[in-house]
């Protein structure tokens, strides 16, 4: 359990004010010259010794990312570009971090680029988060005028522009080299890896994409040391992390928590347990809707971090949790991420745009129950065939929802088949494609 001394996010709630004054209060920009005094390498050296983890889903270790920037510039600009397009169903953490810790970010983002010799910083937010993008946009302005960023930042030496981007409502665009094809102005279809961003990025220049979390929680790790941070949660899962908790909870809310915390701790203290009750519970998607759905059984004892969650085939993802009661119609539920899938495929590569028509197609059948028993395993099957052969992750995020309802809850779409089938003595109606 976190006290609150070892928060980060300290007005994640919006009780206090977001703009400058609020934020000094809190201790943001306090001593941030000195901490670029430390230098590149001394900057960098301390983020890896956090042993933070990307929190937009993937958990790359962020220090080692920001290291891969190269160190001597070859007269291309190096860029900083924060993601924040958050459309990933369920996932609302990045959001209170830009409306309610604005400077944190602001402050973040230029230490970041300081350690990795970028003079520019973008900030890709997603298009709805108006109002959020209006904080920040009051913060950035504030930063300037009070010579925080701009030329010679904080008197260190250093220029730093922060702009922000906002996106269109497209999911594919908080893919990094969709987001980043985006920002260049083009159609959001994501690039083949490699090269990594790194390599070449935003203009084919070397580039990192963060996510909004991994950078607002730098400035924090800087002054307090990567070796407080790495004190929270389990080796190889470490630190503080917003989790989103969403569904059939009686206090639905976002809340930062060490990590490797059981889930029905979090659940249960954080958003007043489940509706009617643990016993009440169905299942939890425990990352965000791409990561496999688990069912009540392992939800009673599975920690939260990336390697329990993994060995329960499931993911952290974003640390969305979705929670369902036993009043959830679980293959529907499935199904509705199916369509949305399909709706936000890009259509680039072959298995995902024609394979997430066909997982939506027959699970809108399955919810009926309009199919045969055999076709459980043929959907199975033509999961296998998208996940890992299409250019970005989105392949596997419609595959993985899929295998797990199929793990967990195969006898519920087996008796809905078999429903129907009794319901329809005459045979299967309108079976097909
Ligand atoms: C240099 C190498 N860089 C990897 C970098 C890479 C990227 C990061 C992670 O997907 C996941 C996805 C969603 N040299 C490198 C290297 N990198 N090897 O490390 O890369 P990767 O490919 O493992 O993941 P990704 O493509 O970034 C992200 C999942 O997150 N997700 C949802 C996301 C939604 C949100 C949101 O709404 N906020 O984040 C949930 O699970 O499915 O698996 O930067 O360049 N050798
Ligand atoms: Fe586009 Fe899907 Fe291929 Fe990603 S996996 S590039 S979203 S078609």
């Amino acid at each position: 359990m976190l006290s609150d001394k070892d928060r980060i996010f300290t007005n994640i709630y919006g009780r206090e004010d977001f703009r400058l004054a609020g934020a000094r209060k809190r201790g943001d920009w306090d001593g941030t010259a000195a901490i670029l005094a430390r230098g590149r390498d001394g900057i960098v050296a301390e983020m890896k010794a956090s042993n933070l983890r990307g929190r937009g889903g993937a958990g790359f270790p962020t220090g080692l990312k920001w290291s891969f920037m190269p160190k001597v510039s070859d007269g291309r600009p190096h860029y900083l570009v924060i993601n924040g397009d958050e459309s990933e169903p369920g996932t609302c953490k990045d959001r209170e971090i830009i409306r309610h810790e604005p400077h944190k970010l602001i402050e973040s983002a230029l230490i970041a680029s300081f350690a990795m010799g970028a003079h520019t910083a973008y900030i890709y937010i997603r298009g709805e988060y108006y109002n959020e993008s209006r904080n920040l946009q009051v913060a950035i302005d504030e930063a300037y005028e009070a010579g925080l960023i701009g030329r010679n930042a904080c008197g260190s030496g250093w220029d730093f522009d922060f702009f922000i981007h906002r996106g269109a409502g497209a999911y594919i665009c908080g893919e990094e080299t969709a987001l980043l094809e985006s920002l260049e102005g083009k159609k959001g279809l994501p690039r083949m890896k490699p090269p990594f961003p790194a390599a070449m990025g935003l203009y084919g220049c070397p580039t990192t994409v963060n996510n909004v979390e991994s950078i607002a929680v730098a400035s924090t790790i800087l002054r307090r040391g990567g070796a407080w941070f790495s004190s929270f949660g389990r080796p190889n899962n470490v630190g503080t992390k917003l989790f989103a908790i969403s569904g059939h909870v009686n206090r639905p809310c976002v809340v930062e928590e060490e990590l490797g915390l059981p889930m029905r701790e979090i659940i249960e203290r954080h958003a007043g347990g489940v509706r009617g009750g643990w016993d009440n519970l169905l299942a939890v998607i425990p990352g965000g809707c791409s990561v496999p759905i688990l069912p009540k059984a392992t939800c009673d004892t599975v920690l939260m971090d990336f390697d329990a969650l993994r060995a329960e085939r499931s993911g952290l993802g974003t640390a969305a949790m979705i929670v369902m009661d036993r009043s959830t119609d679980v293959v529907e539920a499935i199904a509705r991420f199916a369509r949305f899938f399909k709706h936000e495929s890009c259509g680039q590569c072959t298995p995902c745009r024609e394979g997430t028509g066909w997982m939506m197609r027959v699970m809108d059948r399955m919810v009926k129950g309009r199919a045969e028993i055999e076709e459980i395993d043929m959907l199975e099957q033509v999961t296998r065939q998208v996940e890992g052969h299409t250019i970005c992750a989105l392949g596997d995020a419609a595959a993985w929802p899929i295998q797990g309802l199929i793990r967990h809850f195969r006898p519920v779409m087996e008796e809905r088949i078999a429903a129907y089938k009794a319901a329809h003595p005459s045979g299967v109606k309108g079976a097909g494609l």
